[in-house]
């Protein structure tokens, strides 16, 4: 396994969460928990669907030991910190990003952990939404225990850890897109344009690895012929990301690079009507064939969203193209936008980002989710979609 980045992948600028605490904090007790986020940070690509955390142990003013969520099945973070304690914990603090655990599910509770370990005081950032695994807070005050969380409200919890927060029978829906400073995606229509530089590039696979799947159309693996796969970044995922193409004529053919190199399964999503033929060829060239409707002359997005969700999907990145992207904004079907900005322009006659059609009204809800994020001469802007 890739060594983890000390600083988490890169959208993730070091930051606290931008909402007031709930219950009043000193400044280094806030600096205690916003280590144990970026700790936490480190599990990316290998916990979800779990949730990354991270746990910082002190006592006297001294760190004791700090710990994250490694793995998926693995210990929890708080496990993870006291058993890379020297000595005894007695007395210390804990500061989790997350509300400790009251269930045995994988592992046992991190409130028993915590408790018999003699931890006096618990300080967590956001409460654990799950009714099986949250309510620990009030579990540990019953066992005597200090409790003072959750510090931040659900929000700053769902900004961290989107997947986990997100409810609903559909994948969470994540759109990356590379732009020019004036707003374009591609010189000309369907012809590749390499807009951002080595370091974004990098951004890109660190990010694949922490999504179930990674989607683009049809028109893109004409134009790129990607391989949608996790090869720089130096986050090798526990799963590779299942690679889904929306083609509703089942263009794409078997020499594509996605069906030759041996990484996530491949999905393909072609129109109901499309020949038996095609199917057959398409299968054979290893990949799941699925059938949905046609809306207008693209597939129905929704069905293409409910299938990926019965074969075991829960969050997509969709790496383009434009149309694709612009589909899923307008049906309002996009959770979160990684937004590379290349200080490059393309110039009047070039492919917009945003062509729509939608109303204005599709951006009021978005809101920026993290400080920029400077990758050698581009900026990565993350922005969530306010429910
Ligand atoms: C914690 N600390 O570091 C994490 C927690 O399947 P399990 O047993 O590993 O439990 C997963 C659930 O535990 C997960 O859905 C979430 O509610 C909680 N995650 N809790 O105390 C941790 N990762
Ligand atoms: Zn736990």
């Amino acid at each position: 396994m890739a060594a983890p980045t000390e600083f988490g992948p890169p959208w993730h600028a070091s930051t606290l969460p931008s909402e007031a605490p709930l219950v009043p904090l000193p400044e280094h007790e806030l600096a205690l928990l916003e280590r144990a986020i970026r700790l936490g940070r480190r599990g990316w690509g290998r916990v979800h669907p779990n949730p990354m955390v991270g746990c910082v142990l002190v006592r006297d003013g001294e760190i004791l030991a700090e710990g994250w969520h490694r793995e998926f099945g693995g210990p929890h973070a708080e496990v993870d910190a006291l058993e890379r304690v020297r000595g005894c914990p007695g007395g210390a603090t804990a500061f989790v990003s997350l509300e400790p655990c009251r269930h045995h599910g994988r592992t046992a509770a991190c409130t028993e952990e915590l408790a018999r370990a003699g931890v006096a005081r618990v300080v967590y950032g956001v409460a654990d939404p799950h009714p099986a695994a949250g309510g620990g807070g009030d579990v540990l005050r019953a066992a005597g225990v200090r409790v003072e969380g959750p510090v931040w409200p659900e929000a700053a919890g769902r900004r961290e850890n989107p997947v986990f927060f997100h409810a609903g029978l559909q994948p969470f829906v994540a759109i990356k897109l590379a732009l020019s400073l004036d707003g374009k995606i591609a010189r000309v229509p369907g012809g590749p344009t390499r807009l951002t530089g080595p370091e974004a590039t990098v951004a890109v696979h660190q990010l694949r690895a922490g999504f179930d799947a990674v989607l683009v159309g049809a028109r893109t693996v004409h134009a790129d012929d990607p391989r949608l796969t996790v090869r720089e970044g130096g986050i090798e995922p526990r799963v590779p990301p299942a690679r889904m193409v929306v083609d509703p004529d089942g263009s794409v053919t078997g020499e594509r690079s996605l069906f030759r190199e041996p990484a996530g399964r491949v999905l393909v999503f072609v129109a109901s009507g499309v020949d038996e033929a095609v199917l057959d060829r398409l299968e054979g060239a290893g990949a799941d064939v699925h059938r949905v409707p046609r809306r207008d002359r693209r597939l129905a997005l929704g069905p293409v969203l409910e299938t990926a969700a019965r074969v075991g999907i829960r969050s997509i990145l969709c790496e383009g193209g434009g149309r694709l992207a612009n589909s899923f904004l307008a049906e309002r079907r996009a959770d979160r936008l990684y937004l590379f900005y290349s200080p490059i322009a393309l110039g009047p006659d070039a492919v917009p980002g945003f062509p729509g059609p939608f109303p204005r009204a599709i951006w009021e809800q978005w809101r920026l989710a993290f400080p920029p994020a400077r990758l050698g001469e581009d900026v990565l802007c993350v922005y969530d979609r306010e429910a």
